[in-house]
């Protein structure tokens, strides 16, 4: 299964990387797309409502200042959806992840922290895990060597 990261702007492609390298490393397929709640709202009720037909697994959304992408994206959806709330120009990200994070009951989004693309690719690859064990067993390396990183620190 694939993954899908959308994004609200170009200028979210810089942190949204972080999300693209995770899913790299642990190999699974994406696509990424620039679309927005508000300026492409027609494209992206398409594209979300395609997602599951399209073999998407879960979704990661990514936007900044009154951030409504993750949220609409999982009024059109039953996939997993998880919001990445951008530290856009003012408030220092804080508007985004009050925006993202407040969802009302019914209409979960999944919200990681401010810029948190990374965690936001690592829950997606656990979500793809529950049904593929070898995903499963490469998250397990993969916090065996976190985990082994932490223990070799060594202070001046
Ligand atoms: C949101 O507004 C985007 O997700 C972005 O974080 C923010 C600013 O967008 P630009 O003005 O840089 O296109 O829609």
């Amino acid at each position: 299964m694939k993954i899908g990261i959308v994004m609200g702007s170009a200028s979210d492609w810089p942190v949204m990387k972080g999300s693209a390298e995770i899913l790299d490393e642990f190999g699974v397929e994406y696509d990424k797309k620039v679309l927005s709640a508000h300026r492409t709202p027609h494209e992206l009720e398409a594209w979300v409502k395609s997602a599951r037909d399209n073999g998407f697994g879960a979704i990661i959304a990514a936007a900044g200042g009154a951030a409504h992408l993750a949220g609409v994206c999982a009024a059109f959806t039953t996939l997993p959806v998880i919001g990445v709330p951008i530290k856009a120009k003012t408030l220092d990200g804080l508007d985004s992840l009050l925006s993202m994070v407040q969802m009302p009951s019914g209409i979960p989004v999944a919200t990681v922290s401010i810029d948190g693309a990374k965690n936001a690719a690592l829950l997606a690859v656990e979500i793809l895990g529950v049904t593929d064990p070898k995903l499963a067993s490469k998250m397990t390396d993969f916090r065996t060597r976190q985990a082994e990183k932490v223990l070799a620190s060594t202070l001046d």
